[in-house]
């Protein structure tokens, strides 16, 4: 499959032809997310440079604080998708609504929706730590020729035709999969290309990092404490090492090489978990399945969580297949559903 110095560009053409509906639509869509990639990059990496840093003053939907560069990443990753008239439909973290796509030249003839999270972690902007865009792609499911409903939003994350993220670390990289396992490009900035450096990506069945905020742990669920203490239990491969940045698709990306789980369960402060169903979970549970690792929210697949809202969130725990089971024994054994 993979040769040497293939490129992203390269690498879609490639592999189009055994994408499940082959138009070259979603082909294109996933090129414009390379290209808003790039735009974005330019925009974090000189983020310590200009006057970009600090808070906007406008609050999401969420009521966080947004900061400049989460208003810029989203404006742009809509107008690339919307400009190259290639989704009938999006919806951001950042936005209230979805948005219904309508391109008067062809009439609602588009099949793809994306869900997006523009710059997820952007509390670490300021402080030059790892930042992330999470994307998410799901065929319509109402009839094309028709303008889309929120129907077509609230799909289940196995529904999901492809799912990915860039990472702005100390490379960029955007690791994706259209769901025949997991391949990570990184960008070679001098000029412009993302290369494929990480073909067919995959967690270590089990690792030794575990991932939580623990200055919450007061608030978690019992399940979840006995877990954290039986990380740090000097027994047969533990203690664990514990490693959190607070910016899921760092943690996430560090766990996938190494071996390891992360964990937002729910707490007093974040009854239903902290992360979103469509933005964050679903995608990265994809990606988590399709790199052999597993994605629950404790005792269910996250995959199979049939959305109600836009903005759901859901606890988390996501990782290496046998670090993700042990968290669900330890949550069944306190916890019934
Ligand atoms: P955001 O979408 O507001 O950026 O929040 C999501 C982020 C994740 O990237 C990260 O893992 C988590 O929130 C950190 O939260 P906390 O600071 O509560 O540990
Ligand atoms: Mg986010």
């Amino acid at each position: 499959m993979s040769q040497k110095n293939q490129t992203l560009g390269e690498f879609i053409i490639e592999n189009q032809a055994s994408f499940k509906y082959s138009s070259g639509e979603l082909s294109r869509l996933i090129n414009s997310i390379r290209l808003a990639a790039k735009v974005v990059n330019h925009a974090v990496n000189k983020a310590g440079l200009v006057d970009i840093l600090g808070h906007s003053g406008d609050t999401n939907t969420q009521g966080e604080n947004q900061q400049k560069l989460d208003v810029y990443a989203n404006e742009k990753f809509i107008q690339m998708l919307t400009n190259r008239n290639i989704v009938c439909g999006i919806a951001s973290e950042e936005e209230q609504d979805f948005m219904a796509i309508n391109s008067y030249d062809n009439n609602h003839q588009n099949k793809y929706v994306v869900l997006i999270d523009p710059l997820d972690g952007s509390s670490n902007i300021d402080v030059n730590v790892s930042v992330g865009t999470i994307f998410s792609i799901y065929r319509r499911v109402t009839p094309v020729g028709s303008a889309v409903t929120i129907e077509d939003f609230l799909q289940k994350g196995t529904e999901q035709v492809a799912a990915g993220y860039i990472i702005y670390g100390t490379s960029t990289m955007l690791v994706y999969t259209t769901g025949d396992g997991v391949n990570g490009f990184t960008l070679n900035p001098a000029i412009g290309t993302f290369y494929l450096s990480h073909p067919n990506m995959r967690f270590p069945t089990h690792g030794s990092i575990y991932s939580v905020n623990e200055g919450n742990y007061i608030h978690f669920p019992q399940g979840i404490k006995n877990y954290i203490k039986y990380c740090q239990m000097e027994e047969e491969d533990r203690p664990y090492t514990s490693r959190y940045i607070g910016s899921l698709v760092s943690d996430f990306h560090r766990n996938m090489i190494k071996g390891g789980i992360y964990l937002y369960p729910q707490s007093s402060t974040y009854p239903e978990g902290k992360l979103r169903l469509l933005y964050e979970c679903n995608p990265m549970a994809f990606l988590a399945e399709q790199a052999h690792g597993k994605a629950s929210d404790g005792y269910r697949r996250i995959l199979d969580i049939q959305p109600e809202a836009l903005h759901q969130r859901v606890p988390f725990v996501c990782g290496s297949a046998a670090m993700v089971e042990d968290v669900k024994r330890f949550m069944s054994k306190e916890h019934k559903l």
